[in-house]
């Protein structure tokens, strides 16, 4: 397929597969860069009148996701570290590459933080500085100064997912003093929210979860569908439409989404943003494709 960086992995049990090294296309997308502010809205903006279905771009935007393990660009299925799927090792190039390809936020996590086995600072630090597209951050933000100090870094905005659950005081005191740069990462198995890398489930029902944070001034809920998590199957797409039903804050749907219809299906369920990591990297989805449909502020 023309555009596409790199190929779906031939053995998808091999845990290190021999991809090519990052190289961005030539013949990038030329759409503008309207207004990056107003790339994530009110879910009811994107409640559309059916007959607009029609136009392109669509007004959900797609978020590529950068994770980070030590210092590399990795997909991991199901969020498991011993089933690395793929591994890039130069990630500001990577996400130099999809600000290339058109995307317009990139959906930055640092995995070796959130599973509280080190981190990758100065890589967030650099990449933020040096990917050419606004960077939302999570993974292992934990505490007030984290936050502060990624937005002083300048990151359009910072996920906050274990603290933000098992501690809701905390919480609501940081939504306080950020609230509209912060994003609730709520991540999800069998209904039921988790925390600290997936490795804690917290007896917790989605829906309460995010009626509960309805309260709250925050920039968006994300949440992700653990359960469909880097195996290219599908989302959850009940879940998302749940959750965008209960969530007066724009949501950002993750998890396994991996075709065109499924977009489609999830703007038409009113979600803001869908991140996308698994289909972008293989190929399985065509990044140039995407980032035509979905990539850009429509500018409604
Ligand atoms: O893949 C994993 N095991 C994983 C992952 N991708 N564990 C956590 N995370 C992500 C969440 C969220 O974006 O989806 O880390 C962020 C939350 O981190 P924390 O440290 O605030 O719970």
């Amino acid at each position: 397929m023309e555009g596409l960086f790199c190929q779906p992995p031939s053995n998808p049990s091999t845990s290190r597969p021999p991809f090519p090294p990052f190289r961005p296309p030539l013949g990038v997308s030329t759409f503008a860069i309207r207004n990056p502010q107003s790339a994530i809205r009110n879910p009811q903006s994107a409640i559309r009148n059916p007959q607009s279905a029609i136009h392109n771009p669509q007004s959900m935007i797609v978020i590529p996701a950068l994770d980070l393990r030590e210092g590399a660009c990795v997909q991991l299925e199901s969020g498991e570290y011993d089933r690395e799927r793929i591994r890039m090792p130069n990630p500001v190039g990577v996400a130099k590459g999809w600000a290339q390809l058109g995307f317009n936020l990139l959906h930055l996590v640092d995995l070796d933080a959130a599973t509280e086995r080190g981190n990758n600072d100065e890589i967030v630090r650099d990449i933020i500085r040096d990917a050419s597209l606004p960077v939302q951050v999570g993974g292992g933000v934990r505490d007030a100064d984290t936050i502060e100090r990624l937005l002083a870094d300048g990151a359009r905005n910072v996920v906050v997912g274990t603290r933000a659950l098992e501690n809701p005081d905390w919480l609501a005191y940081v939504a306080a003093s950020w609230g509209g740069r912060l994003i609730v990462a709520a991540d999800v198995r069998d209904r039921n929210v988790l925390s600290r890398g997936w490795q804690r489930t917290l007896t917790r029902h989605i829906t309460d979860v995010i009626e509960e944070l309805n309260d709250l001034p925050l920039a968006s809920i994300m949440v992700t569908a653990v359960h469909r998590d880097g195996q290219l199957a599908g989302t959850d797409l009940p879940l998302m439409e749940d959750v965008a039903r209960a969530s007066d804050h724009p949501v950002l749907a993750s998890g396994g989404i991996s075709t065109m219809s499924e977009l489609r299906s999830l703007a038409d369920t009113g979600i803001a943003g869908a991140i996308v990591g698994m289909a972008l990297y293989t190929g399985t989805l065509n990044p140039r494709v995407v980032a035509e449909e979905f990539g850009v502020d429509s500018g409604e």
